[in-house]
């Protein structure tokens, strides 16, 4: 019964269809259909607004505006950045003909460890790209007084992090710039999609500029850009998900706190704790597996999850710096990454979206006890 209806890692939140036709039926009337349309002006403002942010750009997924943050802040050399995310991470430094230097991150939160990236840094570097991997904020001061110290920028992917606060202010206007991803598997979707945020209205155009070929007017080109840009059905469909998004965070926020309490005291299986000061967005819950004190390996309980229904993820497993292209860096030698590899190798992300019921997440926690 389970594996004809499997309960997955997640499930895209959808806007109502009755919601969604007319916006398509204005769009096909006006016959405005990309490049800055007003479905694509009226969802930055309103992103700005919900997010407390001060300029968004929209893009056409999560992994452009990484790149192009990297052109607009004129990055080269050498990146500091962290090998426990989604290999878009990295592989925008790969595109810009960055070399990435791996550091390791800090087994509480999953990310870049500050205490560790000074000791990376060489005359080279020229920037720090952390991520708030599963929307955990980094330790944003720490990393700023760092970069600070030796002129560095700091470029956030925040890819995970929609609507995450820290003391009641946004995470994303850590550092220069921060990106999201709207992707579908996202907390927030425009099914693909993606966004950039900047400090200052002089780096808004310019990023506006780079994600439209570099075109400031007819005929001028003012930099090499590339095609970026989101279009008006995207757009809308943004718009109808915004008033739908804080119904969805709190119905996952309910799925959290049902897993902390079934697998609070379970021998062998920890979670990140939830972090003082942070408003979260509960989009992913990860849960480590130690094999010896569980008495089953962190694989053998992932297919068995798999064999009854329950479809998780590993993310992040493996590890960025094991793949083949980043392997042969010296950055990427597991003595350096000691804590990375622990997390990717006994992580599960277990199911949790807008549409799973706490008798789901019961089965889920009753298979996961059963030895
Ligand atoms: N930086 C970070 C830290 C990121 O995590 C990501 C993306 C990026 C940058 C780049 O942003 P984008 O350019 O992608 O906007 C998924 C996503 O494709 C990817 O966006 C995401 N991170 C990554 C963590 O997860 P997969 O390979 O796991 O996706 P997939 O197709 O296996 O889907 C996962 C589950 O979601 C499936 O079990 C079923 C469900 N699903 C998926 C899709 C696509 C649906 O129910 N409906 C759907 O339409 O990468």
């Amino acid at each position: 019964m389970e594996k004809e209806n499997p309960i997955l890692v997640t499930s895209p939140l959808l806007p109502p269809l009755e919601e969604f036709i007319p916006f398509l039926e204005d769009i096909w009337n006006n016959k405005w259909l990309t490049n800055n349309g007003k479905y694509h002006q009226e969802l930055e403002k309103q992103l700005c607004d919900y997010l407390k942010i001060p300029y968004i750009s929209l893009f056409t997924n999560g992994t452009l505006p990484l790149m192009v943050a990297l052109q607009a802040l004129r990055i080269s050399g050498e990146v500091i950045t962290t090998p426990f995310s989604f290999v878009a991470t990295t592989h925008s430094l790969w595109w810009n003909g960055i070399k990435p230097v791996f550091v390791d991150i800090d087994p509480l939160t999953g990310n870049l460890d500050p205490r560790k990236i000074e000791a990376a840094i060489t005359p080279r570097t020229t920037a720090i790209m952390p991520v708030h991997v599963y929307g955990n904020p980094c330790e944003i001061e720490e990393i700023q007084f760092i970069a600070d110290k030796y002129g560095l920028k700091v470029i956030y992917d925040a890819a995970h992090a929609f609507g995450v606060e820290l003391n009641n202010e946004s995470i994303l206007t850590a550092g220069d710039i921060s990106t999201l991803s709207f992707h579908a598997t996202k907390t927030f979707n425009t099914i693909e999609g993606g966004a950039l945020i900047c400090k200052d209205e002089k780096t808004k155009q310019r990023i506006d500029y780079l994600k439209n070929f570099g075109f400031a007017g007819e005929t001028t080109v003012v930099a090499p850009g590339i095609n970026g840009k989101m279009d008006e059905v995207r757009s809308a469909y943004g718009l109808i998900q915004l008033k739908h998004i804080d119904d969805a965070i709190s119905k996952r926020k309910k799925v959290s706190e049902a897993y902390r309490d079934y697998l609070k005291d379970v021998e062998g299986i920890s979670f990140f704790p939830e972090f003082p000061s942070t408003k979260s967005n509960y989009s992913y819950f990860p849960i480590f597996i130690d094999s010896n004190k569980f008495g089953m390996s962190r694989d053998d309980l992932y297919f068995k999850l798999q064999d009854r229904g329950i479809i998780g993820r590993r993310y992040f497993y493996p590890l960025i710096s094991e793949f083949p292209t980043y392997r042969g860096l010296e950055s990427s030698n597991k003595e350096n990454l000691v804590n990375a590899h622990q997390l990717a190798n006994s992580v599960i992300c277990l199911p949790i979206h807008h549409e799973i019921s706490l008798d789901d997440v019961e089965k889920i926690v009753n298979i996961i006890l059963e030895k």
